[in-house]
């Protein structure tokens, strides 16, 4: 049985709205972050020696990375339904999309969230390079979003599982400003009103409220 371990407000949420979203069968194990570092239980980082969330164990397999889950769930419990193939006209956009989520916007996003932890101003001239280096992927994925539904182009697609964390829910830890970037807001609420998105959170985070 494909089992998704989803620690409360974190990147495992990719995974429930995943499965919500291919409606496939999967027992969900919510776990509780340690009251004190708030980071992942011992009994959640014994699942996996990399210990962060996401992780899933189906039959003798457990695996970490939002990315590598995703891409097995899809292919092996999804029959490849969103993701894009090579035989799409999208299928670049897909792949660029897809790892952009995080090869480049967590890592700013975990700046963002370390600087704010140590009380580092984001204003110090130091940091202008990575403050244009925010801009330009918030602009790019505003210009994107001018256009398409979806990053992918007119397909919800893992692309956009992948990057909705990183705008949305990472806000509990490090805020983000969108105020000017109006297509990324109208893009947030169309698809935080996916029923599958929906019930994702309803199961994964608020039932445990
Ligand atoms: N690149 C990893 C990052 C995983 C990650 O850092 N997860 C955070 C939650 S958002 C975590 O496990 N934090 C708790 C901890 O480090 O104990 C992925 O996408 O799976």
């Amino acid at each position: 049985m494909l089992t998704v371990h989803h620690l409360e407000i974190s990147q495992s949420e990719r995974i429930v709205w995943l499965c919500e979203e291919l409606q496939i069968p999967y027992q969900l194990k919510v776990h509780r972050r340690d009251p004190v570092t708030s980071l992942a239980p011992q009994e959640y980082q014994d699942l996996h020696p990399l210990g962060t969330a996401p992780i899933i164990t189906d039959g003798d397999i457990a695996l970490a990375e939002s990315g590598a889950i995703i891409e097995y769930v899809i292919r092996k419990h999804g029959d490849g339904r969103l993701s894009i193939g090579p035989d799409s006209a999208d299928y670049a956009e897909y792949l660029f999309w897809f790892h952009f989520a995080n090869g480049s916007l967590m890592p700013m996003r975990m700046l963002d969230l370390i600087m704010s932890m140590v009380g580092v101003s984001g204003d110090l001239p130091a940091l202008e390079p990575v403050r244009a280096r925010t801009g330009r992927m918030l602009n790019m994925l505003d210009h994107r979003l001018r256009d398409n539904q979806y990053l992918a182009g007119d397909l919800f697609s893992a692309a956009d599982i992948m990057n909705f964390f990183p705008l949305t829910t990472m806000n509990a830890f490090a805020p983000i400003d969108l105020a000017h970037f109006d297509n990324l807001q109208r893009y947030i609420e169309r698809v935080s009103a996916r029923p599958a998105y929906q019930r994702a959170v309803e199961k994964g985070d608020r039932a445990q409220t």
